[in-house]
């Protein structure tokens, strides 16, 4: 056998991957279900690389050097279970599948328990960037044994992208489904960003009372600052393009109704389960949600509004720099959000994963890619124990800095009725969190009314209950 790993699957992301493989200088086997796309992938890409084509899945195994390195990239769900299955009786005890589809973390948890049992590693990976990544150098996130990244890591960092100061966007992320966790909270953490993004612009649009085109240039000058990203950049370049047929700014032809695959939902259905609060992924899966219903929005929309004339010049620059303010701490929020709940699952499932390094390998090749992550590895690398990013102090300073121009930005935003869910939901957060005392007190109190929950004390220890049917003494509880 002549190959270093294997590819099985090759719609576009199997055969961009094998062909990122291949322009490595690494021999990589190929196979699909369909011949067909085997066949096409060596006719269109054989010359750039060694490929071993397989037509069986017997073939397949026989190309690939012990300990065995099989990539599966099927569609998620059922067909990566057949394939697991086909393949499983094929292999020997050491060898590793890797799962590089979108599954669930909760698919990769079984799966991975199945084939241990066997003697088989199975490494759920996340791989982000889309096709143009997993051709180019996608971000990857294994899962699995420490033993199989031993084998596979070095392949894997090989096609990775490199973050700006050169290290590869891979690191094992910790066993059996954390690959996969992280990746689902990745695109939860990518949902929070573009709807934030689509907020500034709303606001622009209506408050400001620019067109696309000058939205565009903001975006372009946004880039060079702090909030410099891959999706600040390509919403300046959305933002700038003209439809063709019509003449018209693009962004005002295309119907307004946001779709989604399902990920950003498996981020704040988990979210619940562990009890994190990630209100801002929660306000952008519920935003695309309204603005698919199209039956609820025809039914609503002679509803009353503030109305309002857009702002002058000068007060529209002033505003413009406002919402910048605005975007940069709501951001700060989610992302704060968004590694607690890495947090939380790293210690529910007893996945020791290093906070710093998950933002390090976002540094480069996924959709969030961005120089501030490079500010999250550093504010862990400071203090890995970090409860909040909002606790590290220069996250701190700068969102404390911004938070005048951010309630600006949401009081306009209400009074002119324009929707910010996920401005007006990360402002909630922080407030929440710095707050001194909360009205939780009272909720606590409504609970033992109805439900005799007990209620813990600020001034003593232990549970506590107010017989409120009676003559309303306390009791204690327990
Ligand atoms: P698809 O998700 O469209 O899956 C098509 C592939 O699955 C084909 O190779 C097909 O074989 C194979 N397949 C199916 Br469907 N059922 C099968 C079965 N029962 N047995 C064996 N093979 C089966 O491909 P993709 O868009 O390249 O994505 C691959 C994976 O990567 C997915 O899990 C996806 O979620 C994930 N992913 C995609 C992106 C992206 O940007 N597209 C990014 C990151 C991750 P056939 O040719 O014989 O029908």
């Amino acid at each position: 056998p002549t190959a270093q790993i294997g590819v099985t699957g090759l719609a576009v992301m199997g055969s961009n991957l094998a062909r990122n493989f291949a322009r490595h200088g690494h021999t990589v086997a190929v196979h699909n279900r369909t011949t067909a796309r085997t066949t096409a992938l060596i006719d269109e890409h054989g010359h750039e690389g060694n490929f071993v084509p397989a037509e069986t899945a017997e073939e397949f195994v026989a190309a690939l050097q012990k300990p065995r390195r099989l990539i599966i990239m099927v569609k998620a769900g059922d067909p990566t279970d057949a394939v697991i299955d086909e393949f499983t009786p094929l292999l020997d005890e050491g060898d590793m599948i890797v799962d590089g589809g979108n599954a669930h973390f909760r698919d990769t948890l079984r799966r991975e328990k199945a084939l241990r049992a066997k003697g088989i590693h199975f490494v759920g990976t996340g791989i982000s960037g889309g096709e143009e990544g997993a051709l180019n150098g996608p971000s990857i996130m294994p899962g699995g044994s420490a033993e199989s990244y031993k084998a596979l890591g070095p392949l894997l960092e090989s096609i990775a992208a490199k973050a700006p100061d050169g290290t590869p966007c891979c690191t094992h992320i910790g066993p059996d489904a954390a690959g996969h966790f992280v990746k689902m909270v990745h695109n939860g953490i990518e949902y929070a960003d573009m709807q934030l993004i689509a907020e500034a612009y709303d606001l622009l649009r209506t408050v400001a009372g620019y067109e696309p085109a000058r939205i565009a240039e903001i975006f372009r000058a946004w880039n060079t600052g702090r909030l410099d990203s891959y999706l600040i950049e390509i919403t300046a370049e959305v933002l700038a393009h003209t439809d063709a047929a019509t003449g018209k700014p693009f962004v005002d032809v295309v119907a307004d109704e946001a779709e989604q695959k399902g990920t950003g939902r498996w981020t704040v259905q988990t979210a619940l389960d562990l009890g994190v609060p990630v209100s801002g992924i929660a306000e952008a899966v519920f935003a695309r949600s309204v603005s698919g219903h199209t039956d609820l929005r025809r039914a609503a929309r002679t509803l009353p509004g503030p109305g309002g004339e857009p702002l002058p010049a000068d007060a529209a620059e002033a505003f413009a720099a406002q919402v910048e303010e605005a975007l940069y701490a709501s951001k700060v929020v989610s992302y704060a959000q968004g590694w607690n709940m890495i947090s939380s699952a790293s210690t529910e499932y007893g996945w020791d994963i290093d906070l710093g390094s998950t933002a390090a390998i976002w540094r480069g090749g996924c959709i969030i890619r961005a120089a501030f992550l490079d500010r999250i590895r550093t504010a862990f690398a400071a203090d890995p124990a970090l409860p909040t990013l909002l606790a590290d102090k220069e996250f701190a300073d700068e969102v404390g800095r911004a938070q005048d121009a951010w309630r600006a930005v949401v009081a306009t935003a209400v009074r002119r009725g324009v929707p910010t869910p996920g401005f007006s939901a990360a402002l909630a957060y922080y407030d929440a969190l710095r707050a001194e005392r909360l009205p939780a007190a009272l909720t606590q109190g409504q609970r033992d009314f109805f439900g005799a929950h007990t209620y813990r004390r600020t001034d003593r220890e232990g549970s506590f209950h107010t017989v409120w049917a009676g003559d309303r003494h306390e009791e204690t509880a327990g």
